[in-house]
């Protein structure tokens, strides 16, 4: 299923954060999550002198590290952005030429901003207007300024319009497309971003192709296969190319009579769950009906995974063990967009197998075993996983994968105290390429990119302008790059098309052969299996995806351009009518769902008074699954708790140590400890998202099987985070949600 929490590729990586003169840091703790990157961003502050700035409702451990701390109301990120680049405006502080050049749209952002005056943003976000300024000033003055962001920005019915938003402001200011600058989106799990690119999304093909009829012939090409039989696999020829459901979404499929007609009048009758833990979905109690009621459940997880005691169904339930990572081997790519090979250092244990090899026997008994490796070569005659990272370098070409070869990937891994950790750059024999190769990796002898957007560098070396994917102009105005902003070298100065068997002869002003001709007709760079368009573009130092202007409306969105909206359980009704819901929306990953009728339903907050903070803690991993198996770690954290302020703690007659009930705004409710903390404010409580093994109350312990029990548990934070979906990647609002919390 799809890995629905929607982050965005980073423009830079984690070493260039070292080059900041400025880092924000909004809706991301990287002291507890991403340890490493928090190493990188301390140099920053300690050797470059940048200054830290941490917008979030909870005074983190990275916020322990700022030099300016925002506390600001949950899913009121927009206002604050609003807020800074209105300031920018006003003072001068935008970046006007990289605007005139390589922006489409910034005036109508300019004017959106308008209202957020500092005054109107301390009203809707509660940051004191003096501190909106002093942050601003700060970032917007420093040269260059990084953007760092991650699942405090996702997680809202908003998140996408809080992402776009936050790429905005670094184009006003000019910051993207240089090193110490950027949007770096810190990912989740390691390999989120390569299971991104191989499409494990329920709206794309692998390498973001989208799921129209040219892009699966494409594929059915690239795996060897025929389309025709690629489409009688579907119930429906429109169901081929309709989105699937969601991660978060699938149990509607379950659940819902009303959505069967989405579905191709199909409900879902069986579930098969790998590498997915199913108390990190909101509503969980919804998710236990839905498990129950399915025909069949599988799981393939090294450990008992945590659908497999919430459920209490008694027939059809399989657990497959799976090898973990240090068993199997193959490619894995970090949030730096880099490759990574990594090597199995012991041979599965027990009954464990790798996942590649459960998937190949479900292929081979459900039938389609020779079609499902036919992209690596027919009848077995593939070597695993070489062939495989072979197929995906070939095949991905819209994100420039075709220098990704496994040759070149180990060479990387096995040499990488050759690598400078800050600029990437190679020594040695693998002078001039960047470690790991991080995409668009053009040919393979081009060295990787790893700054985006960044007209400093030759295309060859890994410069590139914007990407030219909207069309050529939007009513009237030109969608493609100004004069004078080609990457270097580049024959063409301005703003150019994509590559295509059309335009490359004239672009490139190379002359094909007659042979060549014939080789590329009909292509585009995405396209063309023999590479010819690529090669000649770069050649003439063009980019294959043109070189466009960066948009900040994106018109085939709910929201052209970004708008806060209030959450649907919101903390200050006052605003809803200012700022409302966006209208319900039908089949919306195959699930009608709602919005606006949500957040009218009641005012929620008169019920459920307290603001639920989400987040994670250093010492587990996800739904804790992996880590309370520890242990150690579960004796560092063995329990599951709520942080309260002492004075919210006071109202409510609780003290610290003590249980409490805690009331979602669906039909979930958990009893968990209280803790004292003078990190959250007075209408908030801070959640942890890593626990399980405890259902409203009662242990789950004694359903595992012998032997198997984790040693840290309980109540999972997903039985009370509130109903509510990103209208456009349907990613849960589990940053929101509205509780009531009384003494148990
Ligand atoms: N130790 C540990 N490390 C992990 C993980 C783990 O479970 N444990 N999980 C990994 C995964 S899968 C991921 S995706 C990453 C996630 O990494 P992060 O995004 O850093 O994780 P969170 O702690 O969920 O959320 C980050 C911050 O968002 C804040 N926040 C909540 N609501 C809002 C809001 O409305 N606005 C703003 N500005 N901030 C808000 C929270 O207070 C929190 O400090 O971590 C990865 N690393
Ligand atoms: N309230 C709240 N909820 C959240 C979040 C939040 O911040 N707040 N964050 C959300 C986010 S960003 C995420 S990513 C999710 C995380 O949620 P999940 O991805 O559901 O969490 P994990 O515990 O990492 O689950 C991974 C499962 O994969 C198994 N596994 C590990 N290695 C392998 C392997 O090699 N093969 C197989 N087959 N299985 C393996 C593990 O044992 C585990 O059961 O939680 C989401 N839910
Ligand atoms: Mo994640």
């Amino acid at each position: 299923m799809a890995n629905t929490w929607g982050y965005g590729a980073m423009t830079n990586h984690l070493g260039d954060m070292q080059n900041s003169k400025a880092i924000i840091i909004m809706g991301a703790n990287p002291a507890s999550n991403h340890p490493i990157a928090m190493q990188h961003i301390l140099k920053a502050k300690e050797q470059n002198g940048a200054k830290i700035i941490v917008v979030d409702p909870r005074y983190t451990k990275t916020a322990a590290k700022s030099d300016i701390y925002c506390r600001i109301r949950t899913g009121t990120d927009i206002a604050f952005l609003y807020g800074i680049i209105r300031l920018a405006r006003e003072n001068g502080w935008y970046d006007k030429s990289f605007i005139e050049d390589r922006v489409y749209g910034m005036e109508d952002i300019f004017k959106e901003c308008e209202e957020f005056t500092p005054e109107h943003v301390e009203d809707v976000t509660g940051c004191p207007k003096e501190v909106l300024i002093q942050a601003a000033t700060v970032f917007a003055t420093a040269e260059p300024g990084c953007l760092i962001w991650n699942q405090g920005w996702t997680q809202h019915s908003v998140g996408s319009s809080n992402t776009r938003l936050g790429s905005i402001m670094q184009l006003a200011l000019g910051n993207l497309g240089k090193p110490g600058g950027g949007c770096n989106i810190l990912r989740g799990h390691d390999n989120v971003q390569g299971s991104t690119d191989l499409g494990c999304l329920s709206d794309t093909l692998p390498g973001y192709y989208g799921l129209a009829e040219g892009s699966w012939k494409y594929f059915a090409k690239q795996w060897n296969v025929d389309y025709e039989w690629l489409k009688g696999r579907f119930k429906t020829p429109e169901m081929m190319q309709a989105k699937g459901f969601s991660l978060s979404l699938w149990i509607h499929g379950v659940l819902d009579k009303e959505n069967e007609k989405n579905n191709a009048d199909t409900p879902l009758k069986a579930l098969v769950c790998i590498g997915n833990g199913i108390s990190t979905i909101t509503q969980t109690h919804k998710v236990k009906e839905a498990l129950d009621k399915l025909e069949m459940v599988v799981f393939i997880d090294p450990y008992v995974n945590d659908a497999a005691v919430i459920t209490t169904r008694e027939d059809n339930l399989f657990l497959l063990p799976a090898a973990s990572q240090v068993e199997t081997s193959g490619t894995v790519v970090n949030t730096s967009r880099t490759a990574q090979w990594r090597s199995k250092v012991v041979e599965p244990l027990y009954e464990a197998r790798p996942d590649h090899e459960i998937l190949f026997d479900f292929a081979k008994r459900l039938g389609f075993y020779e079609q499902y490796i036919a992209g690596m070569g027919k009848g077995d005659k593939f070597v695993w996983p070489e062939d495989a990272t072979n197929e995906i370098a070939r095949s991905l070409k819209t994100i420039g994968m075709q220098g990704r070869t496994a040759e070149r990937i180990k060479r990387h891994t096995e040499n990488w105290h050759l690598f400078n950790s800050t600029s990437l750059k190679g020594r040695g024999i693998v002078e001039k390429e960047y470690y790991g190769l991080p995409w668009p990796c053009w040919t393979e002898s081009h060295p990787g990119s790893p700054v985006l957007y960044n007209i400093n560098l030759p295309v060859s070396q890994g410069g590139m302008g914007f990407r030219n994917r909207f069309g050529l102009e939007r009513e009237g105005v030109s969608l493609l790059a100004a004069e004078g902003s080609a990457p270097v070298g580049s024959r063409i100065k301005g703003g150019y098309a994509e590559i295509t068997s059309k335009n490359i002869e004239e672009l490139s002003g190379i002359t094909l052969t007659e042979e060549e001709k014939k080789t590329v007709e009909g292509k585009n760079w995405k396209t063309d299996d023999s590479g010819l368009l690529v090669k000649y573009a770069l050649q003439a130092g063009l980019a294959p995806y043109g070189n466009a202007r960066a948009r900040t409306i994106v018109w085939e969105f709910v929201d052209p351009m970004p708008k806060h909206r209030e959450p649907l359980h919101s903390f200050r009704p006052d605003l809803i009518a200012k700022y409302p819901a966006i209208k319900d929306k039908p089949n919306h990953f195959r699930t009608n769902v709602r919005y606006e009728s949500e957040q009218n339903a009641q005012v929620w907050v008169k019920d459920y008074p307290i603001n639920i903070v989400s987040g994670r803690i250093v010492e587990h991993m996800g739904t804790g699954t992996e880590t309370r198996a520890s242990k150690y770690l579960s004796e560092l954290s063995g329990e599951m708790y709520g942080e309260l302020h002492p004075n919210l703690a006071g109202k409510l007659g609780i003290n610290d140590g003590e249980m409490m009930w805690v009331y979602g705004t669906g039909e979930g409710k958990i009893k968990i400890k209280c803790k004292f903390s003078y990190r959250v404010d007075e209408n908030s409580v801070f959640l942890p998202q890593n626990f399980s093994g405890v259902w409203q109350g009662e242990s789950l312990l004694d359903r595992y099987p012998k032997g198997t029990a984790p040693y840290g548990h309980g109540e999972s934070s997903n039985q009370v985070t509130s109903y509510g979906f990103d209208q456009q990647t349907s990613c849960p609002e589990t940053k929101c949600s509205l509780v009531r919390i009384e003494r148990a």
